[in-house]
């Protein structure tokens, strides 16, 4: 981090922002969503850190998500918690989450009028078992069409997150916190990539990563492969070909897969390889949502250096249809996702 002028200097996120600020990369309002955000991913680490004792492991009771998935307990306190540090900061027009069928416009709006997406507990079927989880987050820039008639929202809301939240033109800001043997803040606001690592004793996010590069190639691969059989052609000979000791000097890849996409994507960004969540027989599009898991790492991942890809198309170039649209995605250091597309383009044609 940037030399410091007392060992009792913190260069806290905020101390970030407000550099970030005076160097004109970003306005007080989207400082403010940005700081309101690592508020509820403090409270996320504790009540994440704290489930067993606090007897908040285990399924809610509330049945199925929008997305056809068992709620846990904490999925549920997650969300709640994201949607009140957003409305309560006063910058935020409209917020969709991943736990809600519809995005909500937000009446408590006093200026800045920003949209938020975002997956609040990310992974959430490891919280049982003590394995990383995270939060996914991203920032769409504000537009009058999304300003909500509270009279008649849902006429705003669903043309809102189509018509605007076009990742690689509205996307402002994207980052995610791991909940992992750290706390960590990884953003992006356009200018490179940051990470802040919580301080527990201090309760502040504190910069430990300035402008993170992805290694051009890596060794490490993380695919699913329980889904193999229902893979294309294309994604098996790719991953058939990474275990070639031949093709690669009489190292094949290692596979490593945590089935959690923050913990999975944060060693991909760090160390190098590619992460992967194919389309398949039983999806077509896969299962990772565009708008608040695809998109916001592949902003990350191509800040850093590295590719997001559909495995046919850039993820930053897609015009979003739905707020919970899904999409294949490919994303990590340059050499492996090119690799990939070598195969998926060639099926293609
Ligand atoms: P599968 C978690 O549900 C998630 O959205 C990502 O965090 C993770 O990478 C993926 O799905 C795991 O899905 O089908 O491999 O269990």
């Amino acid at each position: 981090p940037k030399a410091r002028k007392s060992e009792y200097e913190l260069y806290t996120f905020n101390t970030w922002l407000f550099g970030e600020e005076r160097r004109g990369t970003l306005d007080t309002e989207l400082a403010t969503v940005l700081s309101s955000i690592s508020v509820a991913c403090k409270q996320i680490a504790a009540a994440v850190g704290r489930a067993g004792i606090s007897s908040l492991t285990g399924v809610a009771g509330t049945g199925e998500n929008v997305q056809g998935e068992e709620q846990k307990k904490l999925d549920v306190i997650s969300n709640d918690i994201f949607s009140l540090c957003l409305r309560n900061c006063g910058r935020t027009g409209v917020i969709a989450s991943e736990e809600e069928e519809n995005p909500i416009g937000v009446e408590e709006t006093t200026s800045g009028n920003y949209i938020v997406v975002f997956d609040p507990l990310d992974g959430s079927s490891n919280i049982d078992a003590g394995i990383s989880v995270g939060s996914i987050f991203g920032v769409y820039s504000p537009a009058e069409e999304c300003i909500v008639d509270m009279d008649d929202p849902e006429k705003t809301l669903a043309s809102c997150i189509t018509n605007v939240c076009q990742p690689g033109k509205n996307l402002l800001a994207a980052g995610y916190v791991l909940y992992s043997s750290c706390t960590i803040l990884v953003l992006t606001i356009g200018d490179g990539v940051y990470g802040f690592t919580l301080d527990p004793y201090v309760g502040e996010f504190v910069l430990t990563h300035d402008r993170i590069q992805i290694p051009e190639k890596g060794k490490i691969y993380a695919f699913n492969e329980g889904n193999y059989e229902l893979w294309d052609d294309a994604t098996r000979s790719y991953i058939d070909s990474l275990k070639k000791p031949e093709l690669w000097d009489g190292k094949p890849y290692s596979a490593r897969y945590i089935g959690s996409l923050v913990g999975d994507f944060h060693r991909t960004l760090l160390y190098g390889g590619i992460y992967g969540y194919p389309g398949d027989k039983k999806n077509a599009n896969g299962k990772l949502r565009l708008l608040y898991e695809c998109a916001p790492m592949s902003m990350i991942a191509e800040q850093a250096g590295g590719l997001g890809s559909t495995g046919t198309e850039r993820v930053m170039d897609i015009v979003p249809t739905k707020v919970h649209q899904r999409v294949p995605l490919f994303v990590g250091s340059p050499a492996e996702v090119r690799y990939l597309e070598s195969f998926t383009k060639k099926a293609q044609a």
